[in-house]
């Protein structure tokens, strides 16, 4: 594989777009306003967002989102709700209307298109398709982290505790009847910037069964559009909670949406 370089990659982008490019300025103004691979302005990826939104229907809808969010100047949120206790071992809260429908029925939109088959990492470190795991995905990796879905990711992190970057990319996932994430551990064994927390949101209500299960104990979750659940997956040594191994249990009938953001010890963006 060639070495990567996210810095020069974005800076290439940057001369992209000063030449007029409309897709570079548009993944430049993404850049700007998550400050992946460089310097990080908020105040000028909503400038760049409203002069987008003039002519692209994606970008008014994107900046009509972020304006209707109560956030201060650098983009994260003035409150988040107090969170609900589900559990203490595992340790599980429930931040309850967390996102608005509006936000919901975004993310489930703009992950229509860009729906996958899921993948997991198998015992060599490569992402492969399993059985463990039937739904479909769609990431919004840095590029296409658009200024609303940036402004979700950061009311996580202040909802967790944690910082924006510590972050992977979110992930929407969708799960029609019969589909199922089967009980697994969220922790990356021998990761040396291990998975600390999940965060899984739960965006739509038009289906049956796929609960959030943890199968070593009785605790089952369903949230309803817009909650949040957040769990951790390590213990305060940083071994594995073994109490945290959980399921996402078949849809029966309808589709599920849900969202997922896996969270990191340290700073994981480039
Ligand atoms: O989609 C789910 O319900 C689910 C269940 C368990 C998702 C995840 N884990 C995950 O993304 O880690
Ligand atoms: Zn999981």
């Amino acid at each position: 594989m060639a070495p990567q370089d996210p810095a020069r990659g974005r800076l290439l982008f940057e001369y992209a777009a000063a030449a007029g490019h409309t897709q570079a300025n548009i993944l430049v103004t993404n850049l700007l306003a998550n400050g992946v691979a460089g310097r990080r302005d908020w105040p000028l990826a909503m400038e760049r967002l409203a002069v987008e939104g003039r002519k692209l229907p994606d970008r008014q809808r994107a900046l009509e989102l972020v304006l209707g969010m109560n956030l201060n100047a650098v983009g994260d949120p003035k409150s988040v709700p107090k969170p609900q206790d589900l559990s203490e071992q595992p340790y599980a809260r429930m931040f309850e209307q967390i996102f608005t429908e509006s936000e919901c029925d975004y993310l489930m939109s703009v992950a229509e298109d860009r729906f996958e088959p899921s993948m997991v990492y198998n015992r060599s470190g490569e992402l492969v398709r399993d059985t463990i795991r039937t739904s479909d995905g769609a990431a919004f990796h840095w590029l296409i982290e658009d200024p609303a879905v940036h402004a979700i990711n950061r009311r996580v992190a202040v909802a967790s505790g944690t910082a924006y970057d510590q972050g992977e990319p979110l992930q929407a996932l969708r799960y029609s009847p019969g589909q199922e994430y089967r009980p697994h551990f969220d922790f990356v064994d021998g990761a040396t910037n291990q998975r600390l927390w999940t965060a899984l949101m739960y965006l739509n209500d038009e289906y049956e069964g796929g609960q959030t299960a943890f199968v070593r104990t009785s605790l089952k979750v369903r949230g309803k559009p817009g909650d949040m659940l957040l769990f951790r997956n390590a213990l305060n040594d940083g071994a594995l909670d073994e109490f945290g191994e959980h399921a996402g249990m078949p849809v029966t009938a309808g589709t599920k949406y849900l969202s997922t953001r896996w969270i990191r010890e340290r700073r994981w963006i480039p």
